[in-house]
């Protein structure tokens, strides 16, 4: 183990409850997975943390200065964890600056497309895609990102009648709030308590997945009360790390608050919305961010998230895996991953 800590050293269980969930692998420091079962097999799709090296942390998050993939799989939940090595560089993306954040990443009439954000050379987030054969690349990225895209955290849902929708956006470094009406302003400003909360973007893709279909969507996000939220519900309202997922029908939207650093879920009747807040899928982690991915291996549902469990460091996290669980009428059980 590259990190000097071996699983079986940071081996530990809460009183003889739960063991707690450790990292997936330590050769390598891995964040935001998006986690897809494809032919049976698990794969995870990561950011892959590197040491910044003078830079400062800040709230744009300069410190998160990654410029490669790696995909890593699995058998089965438990099983040994491989590392499939570097599946896309930036440099190798013609129009990319820096910053690699979060991925996701689905498959299509025999073809794996990877979606990732990327400072473009004029420092603005966009999304692009890349494709490839093997679900563990490596991936070739088209010449241009995605025309209309804008921000981070792309994840890419197919819908059991075919269509297929990327959701993407994040506040602050993720520049959402440079972006209303799809029009660009360098100087958007982050809304003041009590004005409403930026929300979540999607749009269809085209047959191709690398287009979209239609212009990007905002996604109405509500409280149990009908209301959408304001700036001052920083505990519930979206930030960043958007997820979707279905389950008995019901669209479950799924995304990080952030500053209050919960994970949160709302759930919908169609890919659009409205979604109305439910409660917290994960409490705060260890580190400033929380990101997420919930998958369907087999009868049971699982949560893939991060932590620093490893490093220490808001910007070196390692990936982890624990069970989901749902009550009878739908909801998710809250999970406190030290307890
Ligand atoms: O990994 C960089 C950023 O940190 C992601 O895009 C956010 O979701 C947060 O996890």
């Amino acid at each position: 183990a590259l990190l000097g800590c071996s699983l079986a050293t940071v081996a530990q269980t809460n009183g003889g409850k739960n063991p707690i969930s450790q990292p997936l692998i330590s050769n390598i420091y891995t964040a935001d997975p998006s986690a897809h079962v494809f032919n049976g097999k698990i794969y995870i799709y990561p950011s892959h943390d590197i040491e910044a090296v003078n830079v400062k942390e800040d709230d744009d998050g300069g410190h998160f200065v990654m410029n490669d993939y790696h995909i890593l799989s699995m058998d089965k939940i438990g099983g040994p964890v491989k590392d499939n090595g570097v599946a896309l560089r930036l440099k190798d993306i013609p129009w990319a600056g820096r910053q690699l954040w979060a991925p996701d990443a689905t498959y299509k009439n025999g073809t794996y497309y990877l979606y990732f954000p990327v400072k473009d050379k004029q420092d603005i987030f966009r999304i692009g895609v890349a494709t490839s054969k093997s679900p563990t690349g490596p991936f070739k990225p088209e010449p241009a990102p995605i025309k209309g895209s804008y921000s981070i955290d792309p994840t890419v849902f197919q819908d059991t009648d075919g269509k297929a929708y990327l959701y993407f956006g994040g506040i602050w470094g993720g520049q959402l709030q440079r972006w209303t009406g799809n029009k660009y302003n360098a100087k958007g400003a982050l809304k003041k308590p009590n004005e409403l909360a930026y929300l979540p973007r999607v749009a269809r893709l085209n047959a191709d997945m690398k287009e979209f279909a239609e212009p990007v969507k905002e996604i109405k996000l509500v409280g149990a009360d009908g209301k959408p939220f304001t700036e001052k519900d920083n505990d519930k309202r979206f930030f960043e790390a958007a997820w979707i997922h279905k389950y008995n029908g019901k669209y479950y939207f799924s995304y990080s608050t952030g500053d209050t650093h919960n994970i949160c879920y709302a759930i919908g009747d169609n890919p659009y919305g409205p979604f109305t807040y439910k409660g917290v899928v994960l409490k705060p982690v260890l580190g400033w961010t929380n990101h997420h991915s919930i998958v369907q291996v087999g009868p049971k549902w699982y949560l893939f998230y991060h932590d620093v469990q490893l490093s220490g460091k808001t910007p070196l996290r390692n990936v982890k895996v624990t069970e989901l669980t749902y009550n009878p009428d739908g909801t998710i059980k809250t999970i406190d991953a030290y307890k």
